[in-house]
């Protein structure tokens, strides 16, 4: 499964028409989307309304990425309620301690000792009220140099506790780390993968090495930056908006993106 990160509702359909079978309500993206760091300054919340928002628009299931769950226990409980409430078809919770800060950013990522964060997807799974609602286990082991021995031993225990899926994240430039979990992993969970610093790494390869989900968690927010960035730019220089006419969607594309013409056919 190929699944998209995203922030809000627009991004989430755009992913959705490409062609991905979920989004990855990115806390990454939509921290950076209120120009704040991915650093549990936000609340659940603030997270929880991006997801909804998000799942509303499209037809694919959202995977809400809720950090560290917010807090202690019965904040994850009490997560998991809410989310699930909202529609929302699967949460994935990380080993690391309250409050985090985004993987890549060079600062330290302390984990909670296994058996804690263990106990917390024991809550997560318990709290839920029907069948249909997934946690995703995600280990930071790799992001914290502890190593595939570790990463693996977490995972294992996680499962043991109930979860759904495991996530194992890395940002290593190449996936020999990744690869080593993988053929390390004896298959009784669903692996996800999310090959941000090593994008030579397709997901056809991440799939033929037992992966079963490969998030592209961020491509979408760099793109859009970049693309308004460009275009903003152009604009404000040549004070006509006519040099980036032929690369900017045309006003009828917005129209379709927002369904307008089933909603003016509501007052026909
Ligand atoms: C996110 O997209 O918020 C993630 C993935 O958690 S990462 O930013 O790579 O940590
Ligand atoms: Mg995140």
């Amino acid at each position: 499964m190929r699944v998209a990160g995203a922030h809000d509702a627009l991004g989430s359909t755009l992913a959705w028409q490409a062609g991905f079978q979920a989004v990855w309500a990115s806390s990454f993206e939509i921290s950076a989307s209120r120009c704040l760091p991915d650093a549990s300054v936000l609340t659940m919340t603030e997270y929880l309304a991006a997801a909804t928002n998000m799942q509303k628009a499209v037809g694919i299931p959202v995977v809400a990425d809720v950090d560290t769950g917010y807090g202690n226990n019965l904040n994850v409980a009490h997560m998991v309620r809410e989310y699930e409430a909202g529609r929302i078809t699967a949460v994935c919770i990380e080993d690391k301690v309250y409050p985090k800060v985004n993987s890549f950013a060079a600062t330290s990522h302390d984990l909670l000792p296994v058996s804690d964060f263990a106990r917390r997807i024991g809550t997560a799974k318990a709290a839920q009220r029907g069948e249909d609602f997934y946690v995703i286990a995600r280990t930071e082991a790799l992001i914290n140099g502890l190593g595939v021995e570790e990463a693996l031993k977490r995972c294992y225990a996680y499962a043991e506790a109930g979860a759904d899926a495991v996530l194992i994240h890395s940002k290593k430039k190449d996936q020999q780390e990744i690869v080593e979990f993988l053929d390390g992993w004896d298959g009784r969970l669903p692996v996800v993968v999310v090959p941000t610093t090593y994008p030579q790494w397709s997901a056809a390869e991440a799939e033929k090495h037992g992966a079963s989900v490969v998030i592209y968690a961020n491509q979408g927010l760099r793109a859009t930056v970049q693309a308004l960035r460009e275009t903003f730019r152009t604009i404000c220089q040549d004070g006509t908006s006519l040099g980036v006419e032929d690369v900017i969607a045309p006003v009828s594309d917005i129209f379709a993106l927002q369904k307008l013409d089933e909603w003016l056919a509501l007052e026909a």
